[in-house]
This record gives structure tokens, sequence and C-alpha cells, in this order.
């Protein structure tokens, strides 16, 4: 393991030690969470991380028994913030009076928003959160004044105080490897984790609160680990916790340009060397303009079997208003590469988006249909939000077209039937359980392909995968088709068309079918298979 705060803060003796508690969301592992605590851990302090999601007893239980110097609220989805606001003043009538704080996106960029809603908030960390936190941990361990520490925000006698901004992370490895004190995802037997190669986004789109974030606080926007360290990370999960799928949370995994094409090409050759390579699989996060065909497949040869993309629009307007920097025809040729090389896809799509018109939608489900008409992922799209710290958000308030709160942010269309379109196309997509929800048709063939890509390449040479690849190929695409059905009928009858005419039973019949028939196929080949993989999880 790296060390790293410990160059600059020495351990500290069990007098000095200070007990935390951090809250969070914790489904699918949160890294931001574990960087805290590793870091705090480190210098010496202990630690205990809570899942927002339990119950607010079971929390304050917690608490009373820890006696925490501070408890740390991680705020990762904005529309949260009143379920943290309520916790938080739970704990604070049950008689919790220690420090509180919080950190995340909508925190850093919307401090003084975040100590008006939630008063009983102490401070606020902003920006990326360990050192400022271990600075406060410790200046409240001892009593010492606690209000200049650079990277918080307060509420003082004469109104909201910043402090001044807490430098980002230079050099990233120089943090501890992020605490994972959480049970890992089960594909077949395999387990998966979430690491980090970067920080940072050096674009701009302009719904994204990502590149504010880092843009925001001084120093440098986009920081790289060195590939060594990265492959080193992932042996050592291998090795100590058996984890053979690795899920890249990176903001925009570094491919694109000279010195990061260099750098996948180091991360490449390190995966080979340490004799990773044939024994994991790994997903990344990219943008389309940095899907090259010969880097790609040096790293499918090196275990990358899944690229998310945020493709977000079929047009060329859509992509101009959120400032993609990118064409359709980049957006058609990453998923033709990908395709090519056998490596699965998945992506982010805003079917609308301030610029929206009913045109607009229909060459939008021209777009989904020429990438994913044949079935080989399954379609998904949302709307897009103005999220807090964005330029879309500015501007929509500049244009008066700015509605909701934080809790639910929205828009007007410039054609108002679009809202209605879009709010009878949610009910039936909720309604037919596609989109939304883990048990929704989408996510389970999401499911069912992500077990192909483990099968293929942690379970080599069973017989009939091909067979039963095409088999979700058809189930996929007729999923899909459906889909694209439903949002053509509605959109046409919002746009003065003829009515949609749907039965919503038959429909909701139509899918049960899909996903009936994808769990037979997918139970059936897995039995067919149990003694194979088996035998492969004993041998692994
Ligand atoms: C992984 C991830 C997920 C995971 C969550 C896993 C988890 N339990 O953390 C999953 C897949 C579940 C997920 C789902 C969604 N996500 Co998401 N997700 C991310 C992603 C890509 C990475 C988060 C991460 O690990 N970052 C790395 C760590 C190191 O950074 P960090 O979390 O920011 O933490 C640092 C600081 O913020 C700070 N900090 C954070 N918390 C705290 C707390 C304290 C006390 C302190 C001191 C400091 C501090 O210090 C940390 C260390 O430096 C982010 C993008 C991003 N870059 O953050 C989006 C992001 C958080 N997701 C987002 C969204 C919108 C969603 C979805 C709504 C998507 C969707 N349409 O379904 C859903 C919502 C799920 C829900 N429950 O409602 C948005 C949130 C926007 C907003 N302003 O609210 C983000 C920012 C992406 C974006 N481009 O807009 N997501
Ligand atoms: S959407 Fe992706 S590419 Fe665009 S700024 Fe955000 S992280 Fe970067």
């Amino acid at each position: 393991m790296t060390t790293a705060v410990s160059d600059v803060v020495p351990r500290r003796t069990r007098a000095d030690a200070q007990s935390v508690v951090l809250v969070g969301f914790l489904a699918q592992g949160n890294l931001g969470l574990g960087y805290l605590a590793a870091t705090l851990k480190e210098a010496g302090h202990s630690v205990t991380v809570l899942d927002f999601e339990s119950a607010p007893d079971e929390i304050l239980q917690t608490i009373a028994r820890t006696r925490p110097v501070l408890v740390g609220f991680s705020l990762i989805f904005q529309f949260y913030i009143r379920r943290f606001g309520a916790l938080i003043r739970f704990l604070r009538e049950n008689g919790i009076a220690c420090h509180f704080t919080m950190g995340g996106h909508y925190p850093s960029l919307s401090h003084e928003q975040t100590l008006a809603t939630v008063p009983e908030l102490d401070s606020v960390v902003r920006f990326e959160g360990e050192l400022t936190l271990l600075d406060l941990v410790e200046a409240l361990g001892v009593g010492a004044e606690w209000r200049q520490i650079p990277g918080l925000a307060h509420t003082g006698p004469a109104g909201m105080v910043s402090t001044c901004e807490r430098r980002l992370i230079d050099d990233l490895d120089r943090l501890p490897y992020p605490e994972r004190d959480f049970e890992p995802e089960i594909v077949l037997g395999r387990k998966a984790m979430p690491l980090l190669a970067s920080r940072g986004c050096a674009r701009t789109c302009s719904f994204c609160s990502i590149h504010t974030f880092y843009r925001t606080a001084p120093g440098k926007v986009v920081r790289t680990r060195r590939p060594a360290e990265v492959v080193r990370e992932m042996l050592w999960l291998h090795e100590t916790r058996g984890i053979s799928i690795f899920l890249f949370q990176d903001d925009d995994f570094p491919l694109f340009g000279k010195v990061w094409r260099r750098w996948a090409g180091q991360f490449v050759d390190e995966l080979h060397r340490s004799g990773l390579s044939r024994r994991i699989i790994w997903k990344i996060n990219c943008r389309a303009d940095a899907v090259e065909p010969d880097l790609m497949a040096r790293m499918r040869d090196a275990g990358l079997y899944i690229v998310y993309m945020g493709l977000e629009s079929g047009t060329e307007e859509g992509l101009r208003v959120l400032n993609k920097g990118i064409t359709v025809e980049q957006n058609l040729r990453a998923v033709r590469v990908l395709k090519e090389l056998g490596i699965m896809f998945e992506f982010g799509f805003m079917l609308l988006d301030p610029s929206s018109t009913f045109a607009s939608v229909h060459a939008n489900i021209d777009f989904l249909r020429a990438i994913v008409g044949d079935g080989s992922a399954s379609a998904t799209f949302c709307r897009m939000l103005p999220y807090d710290g964005t330029p879309i958000k500015d501007l929509l308030a500049e244009e008066g077209r700015l509605k909701g709160d934080v809790t639910a942010p929205d828009y007007d269309f410039l054609d108002p039937r679009l809202d209605d379109f879009y709010r009878e196309l949610a009910h039936w997509v909720e309604m037919t359980g596609w989109i939304h929800g883990h048990e929704a048709l989408t996510p389970q063939l999401n499911w069912a392909w992500n077990e192909t890509a483990v099968l293929a390449r942690l379970f080599p040479g069973l017989p009939d995968l091909g067979t039963y690849e095409a088999r979700l190929r058809e189930l996929t695409r007729e999923s899909n088709e459906l889909l694209f059905d439903l949002v053509e009928g509605v959109a046409r009858a919002h746009s003065g068309g003829a009515p949609y005419t749907a039965e919503p039973a038959a429909l909701r019949r139509r899918c049960g079918a899909i996903l009936e028939r994808l769990l037979r196929e997918r139970n059936a080949f897995v039995a067919r298979h149990q003694t194979v993989l088996l035998e492969a999880l004993k041998a692994a």
C-alpha cells in the first residue's frame, strides 16, 4: 500500500486518536467515503462508515456508542439533500452534539444553499475532502480553532464564511488505497470492485458538474495515477479479496490525446507484465471521441470488456447545446469501432434536452436504432436535468426557463407540448417496467450482457455461448424496437398526429414476456454449464 498522508501527518498515539463517523450512499461501494476513511485511518483515527439508507435509529445508536468528534455526511446526489437534512435534524433532536460536516459536488459548489437548507451543519467541506477533513478532525480533537482551515465553509456571526480554497491533490498516488469495507458485487461468482485511475475531466459539457467541481478548486484539473500504481492496487485487490472484475469510475478514463494515449498504453503493458491481463476484466467510462481502434484493441487484449460512453444526443443541435464537443458521426463511429472489436458498450443518452423539438425526438430515435437496433446493447434514455454548478442551469435561469428546485431541477421546453409528451412517456416506461429499477427489463438485459462478457473472458471455451448471445441479442432487439415504437407513437400523438392507442396491459404483457424469456434462457444456460462454472470457480 502506498503511504501518503503519513508523510505529512505523524501517526497518532492512542491518546489523540479520534473517533469519526461517515454517512453516505453505499450501494455499489462509495469510493469518496473510502478515500476519506482510509486517509483518517492512516493518520491513526478510527472511522465507522454507515449507510445512509440504514434506519435512522441504527445510525443514531452507532453514533451514540462510538462518540465521534465529527460526523461527516456525503451528499453525492443533490436530490437527497432534504433526506439528509431530515436525518441530521433527527440526530440533533436525539442529543448528538458533535461537529457535523458535509461534502460532495452539491455542497462544494452550492455551499451557501447547503448551509441554509441544513442549518444544523457546522461546516461544509468543499471539493476533494481528504486533507480538509483530516485537518478538521485533528483541530476538533484537541479543541483548536477550526474556522480558518482551508477548504471549509461555515456560518459565522456575520453570515456565511468560505475559507481559502484547498488545492486539489497533486499526486493521487500519495493517497492510501480507499477503504472498501463492503461486499463486492458478484457476477457468476466473480467479484467486482470500483476503483479510480484518475480524477477530473478536461471537457466542459454544459450539463455536468464534474468539470466545475474540479475547475473551481485551484490545482491541476485532471490528475492521473501512475499506471504501475493502478495495477499494483488491482493486483492487491485480486490477491487479497479475489477481485477479478474492475469497474473504473474515472470521470473520463485517460485515453484522449497523445499524453493519455501513452498513459493507457503503459497501463496495458503493466497489466500484461503483472500477469493480471489473463485473469481479470475491466470496464471504463470514456468519451466517444477517445475510441481509437488500435488502442482499444490493445486494451481489449488486456481485459477491457465494456466501455460506457456518454453519447447523450443523436442530433448536432443537441450535442451543441450540451457542449459535448463531439459530432453525431463521431458517436456513430465509436459504436462501430467497439462492435468491430467485439467490445461491449453501454451509453448515457438524453432523449430530451433544452433544445428539443418533436423532430429531434424522432432523430434521436433514429440514432438509437442505428446503434442498438441490432440488439447489441439495450436502449436507454433519460431527460437532461439542470444540476447545480452546471453551465446549462445558469443559461436556463438567464432565459427564464429554469423551474423546480434542488431536489427536482427542471426547465421549460421551447415547445410546451414536450412536457406532456415526456410525462406520458415516463409514465409508460415506468408502468411497463422498462428502464427504472433493478427488476426492470433494461437493467436485466444489461446484467445478462455483463454476464456473457464474464462467461466469455473468465470461463473461456463454453461451447454454446455464441448461441446464447444470439438469443440475447434477439431479445434485446425486440425490447429496443418495442421501446422505440412507444416513443415514436407517444411523440406523434403529442405533436398533433394520430392518438397513441396501445393498450397498457398489452404492452406490459409484451415487456413481461421478454423478461420471462430472458430469465428462462439465462437460467437454462447457467444450469447447462453449472459443473464447468463451479469447477472454474473452485480453481480460481
Ligand atoms: C459511482 C457513481 C455512481 C454510483 C454510486 C456508487 C456510490 N455508492 O458512490 C451509482 C452507479 C449507484 C450512481 C448512480 C447515479 N448517479 Co452517479 N456517479 C458516480 C460517479 C461516476 C463517481 C463517484 C465517485 O466515486 N467519485 C470519486 C470520489 C473520489 O469522488 P467524490 O465522490 O466526489 O468524493 C470526493 C469529494 O466530493 C469529497 N466528498 C464527498 N463526500 C464527502 C463527505 C465528506 C464528509 C467530506 C468531508 C468530503 C466528501 O471528498 C471525496 C474525496 O475527495 C459520479 C461522478 C463523480 N465524478 O463524482 C456520478 C454522480 C455522483 N452521479 C450522478 C447521478 C446523476 C447519478 C444518477 C441519478 C444517474 C441516473 N440517472 O440514474 C444515479 C442516482 C442513484 C440514486 N440512488 O438515486 C451525478 C450527481 C449529480 C448531482 N449533482 O446530484 C454525478 C456527479 C455524475 C454527473 N456527471 O453528474 N452513481
Ligand atoms: S459529461 Fe463526461 S466528458 Fe463531459 S464534462 Fe462531464 S465528465 Fe467530462
